[in-house]
C-alpha cells in the first residue's frame, strides 16, 4: 500500500491571517503532495517498504537500499515533518500550552515567554531552507532544536511535539523576507491540544 496525503483538518482559509489561503493550498497541495508522491515512486522498487511505518523509515534509513536512500530521506522527511506541520496549527487557539507539556515547558525553560524566545532563535538561526522543533528524548527532556532540508527529528533520535517550517515556500506570499514576523505571529495558530498529546505518548 503506498502511503497517503493525510487530510488537511482546516480549509486553506482557516489559519487567515497569519497564514494566507493560497500559501496553505500551495504548500499542501503542491509541495507536501509532491513530497508523497516522489516517497511512493522511489518505494516502487522495493515495495516491501510499504509495509513499514514511515517513522520506521526514517529511523532506519541505513537499511534502505543505497540507490533509493538519498530520495527516501529527502521526500519521506518532507511527508513526515508536514504531516506534523500541519497537525501543529489550528484556528481559534488560546496561544498557551495546556497539561503536562505546560508544566514541562515551565520546568525546563523557566516560563513560556523564554521558551518561546528559545523556539523562534532556532527557527530564525536555521541558515536557507529548514524546521524549529521541540522534541523530547526518551527521558522525557524537551529540546528546541532546528533541522536542515527535509532531515527529521527521528534521525537525532528524538521524537517531535511541535514544528514551524521555515522553509520560504511556508512564508513567502504574505511575509516574503520577513521570517521573524511570520514566527512571531505563528504562535496564535499553534494547536497545543496536539502536541500535548504527542508529549503523552512519546516512549
Ligand atoms: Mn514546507
Amino acid at each position: 500500500m503506498a502511503f497517503e496525503l493525510p487530510a488537511l483538518r482546516y480549509s486553506f482559509d482557516a489559519l487567515e491571517p497569519i497564514i494566507d489561503a493560497a500559501t496553505v493550498e500551495i504548500h499542501y497541495t503542491k509541495h507536501h503532495a509532491t513530497y508523497l508522491k516522489n516517497l511512493n515512486t522511489a518505494l516502487e522498487k522495493y515495495p516491501e517498504f510499504f509495509e513499514w511505518s514511515l517513522e520506521k523509515i526514517l529511523c532506519n534509513l541505513d537499511q534502505i537500499p543505497e540507490d533509493i536512500r538519498t530520495a527516501v530521506r529527502n521526500n519521506g522527511g518532507g511527508v513526515l515533518n508536514h504531516n506534523i506541520y500541519w497537525a501543529s496549527m489550528a484556528p481559534g487557539q488560546s496561544g498557551k500550552p495546556v497539561g503536562k507539556l505546560a508544566e514541562k515547558i515551565e520546568d525546563t525553560f523557566g516560563n513560556f515567554m523564554n521558551f518561546r524566545t528559545e523556539f523562534e532563535k532556532a527557527g530564525l538561526g536555521r541558515f536557507g531552507s529548514g524546521y524549529a522543533w521541540l522534541s523530547t528524548n526518551h527521558e522525557k527532556q524537551l529540546i528546541v532544536h532546528s533541522t536542515a532540508n527535509q532531515d527529521t527529528p527521528l534521525q537525532e533520535h528524538l521524537i517531535p511535539l511541535l514544528v514551524v517550517d521555515v522553509w520560504e515556500h511556508a512564508y513567502y506570499l504574505k511575509y516574503q523576507n520577513r521570517r521573524a514576523e511570520y514566527l512571531s505571529n505563528w504562535w496564535t495558530l499553534v494547536n497545543w491540544e496536539e502536541s500535548e498529546k504527542r508529549y503523552l505518548a512519546a516512549k
